[in-house]
């Protein structure tokens, strides 16, 4: 089944929040980063300075060197990370499955999301709108079936552009993409291709498997697939989850316990289904049970150390009418999660860590 992946990625982004926040500097060739003195570098820069050649990870005494004129701003992490959470938010009213890979960026599957009738492209445009509208920042974004395309596709029409590359384009898309925009194809690896006569995906789709993997050892093998638009990666939410639950409200009071039985295995298959979307960074550190009465007053029951099976559920809700054996209008059952192995992805958003990134980055530590 083909997937529908939206890339996100915000143009210039420190940059275009000082833009923001100072309009004497808009339209000025600007960069945020550490001092010249200090030997600090370029974390980024708007158009105008990027049109003298100015880059990030760039020494700030370069950066002046070729554009005299540039207006050096301190960076300011608090806003950012304001600025990133608001986005963030955005992005998750579309989807649950999101998975951000830094302040400003992040891919999103929007495969099951039942918006503008399930059009990917309308649902980045519809995104891309309200991130203007809520944050003043513009956010390209890069719509396709696979990760790889879709991020090549978000830097296709920067800044504020939409590119969607639809299933039936990828072949001709693919053939004529330079390799220099596969991910891990840097400059050696574009000098060790361009010596054997290849620049385009098209190139390298002519190497077989064997030759791709003894150029260009374990790469080979991603390269096989990366210059065919093939990326089976999935989209990781890295948000933590404390518990999954599924609950029912009926049409009509449940008033013998053999329909709270029935109502019970109907819910088990949702929950199980639920569970099983969660990766193995998690365990279950209990279950819980919960119903509302007619009267919505409302009970819940709790067990740890079970397993999630139906006749642990069982257990706690014959607890439930033992205590209270009338009518209810609302069923719910549930797993309390914990934390099995540590997060696969690091925590983005922890505070001290992007100050310690950025700071590095910076060549401020
Ligand atoms: P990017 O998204 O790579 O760059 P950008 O948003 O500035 O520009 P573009 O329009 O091309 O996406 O990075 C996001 C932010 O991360 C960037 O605004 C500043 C910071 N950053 C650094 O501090 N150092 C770096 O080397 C890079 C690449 C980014
Ligand atoms: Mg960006």
């Amino acid at each position: 089944m083909s997937r529908k992946i939206i890339h996100l990625d915000c143009d210039c982004f420190f940059a275009a929040v000082e833009e923001r926040d100072q309009p004497s500097l808009r339209g000025l060739p600007i960069a945020v980063g550490g001092k010249a003195e200090q030997r600090g570098v370029i974390a980024t820069c708007n158009y105008p300075a990027r049109a003298f050649g100015v880059r990030s990870a760039m020494a700030t005494s370069h950066a002046y060197r070729l554009c005299p004129s540039l207006t050096l701003v301190a960076p300011n992490f608090k806003k950012y990370r304001q600025a990133s959470a608001q986005i963030q938010q955005i992005f998750l009213r579309y989807s649950t499955l999101v998975e951000p890979l830094s302040l400003d960026e992040a891919y999103l599957d929007v495969s099951d999301c039942p918006l503008f009738d399930n059009s990917a492209t309308r649902i980045a445009e519809a995104i891309r709108q309200e991130v203007k509208a809520v944050t003043g920042l513009t956010i390209s974004a890069g719509v396709a079936p696979n990760k790889f395309l879709a991020k090549v596709a978000s830097d296709w029409r920067k800044p504020d552009g939409l590119f969607t590359i639809a299933p039936a384009q990828i072949a001709d898309f693919i053939s004529q993409l330079p390799v220099k925009r596969i991910p891990g194809v840097g400059p050696a690896t574009r000098t060790k291709m361009s010596a054997i006569g290849i620049t385009h995906c098209a190139d390298l789709q002519r190497l077989s498997r064997l030759q791709l993997q003894q150029t260009f050892g374990s790469f080979g093998e991603k390269l096989f697939h990366l210059c065919r638009g093939e990326d089976k990666r999935p989209v990781v939410s890295n948000r933590r989850h404390k518990s999954v639950s599924v609950e029912t409200t009926f049409n009509q009071d449940k008033t013998h316990f053999e329909q709270w039985q029935e109502a019970l295995l109907a819910l088990l298959s949702d929950l199980e289904r639920r569970i099983r979307k969660l990766d193995n960074s998690y365990a279950i550190a209990g279950l819980f049970a919960k119903v509302r009465f007619s009267d919505f007053s409302q009970q819940t029951i709790q067990a740890s150390g079970k397993p999630a099976t139906a006749e642990a559920f069982m257990v706690l809700i014959e607890q439930l009418w033992a205590k209270n054996s009338a009518p209810i209008r609302l069923l719910g059952i549930g797993i309390k999660l914990k934390d099995e192995l540590t997060p696969r992805q690091p925590d983005l958003f922890s505070e001290e860590k992007q100050q310690a990134l950025a700071q590095q980055r910076l060549g401020m530590l």
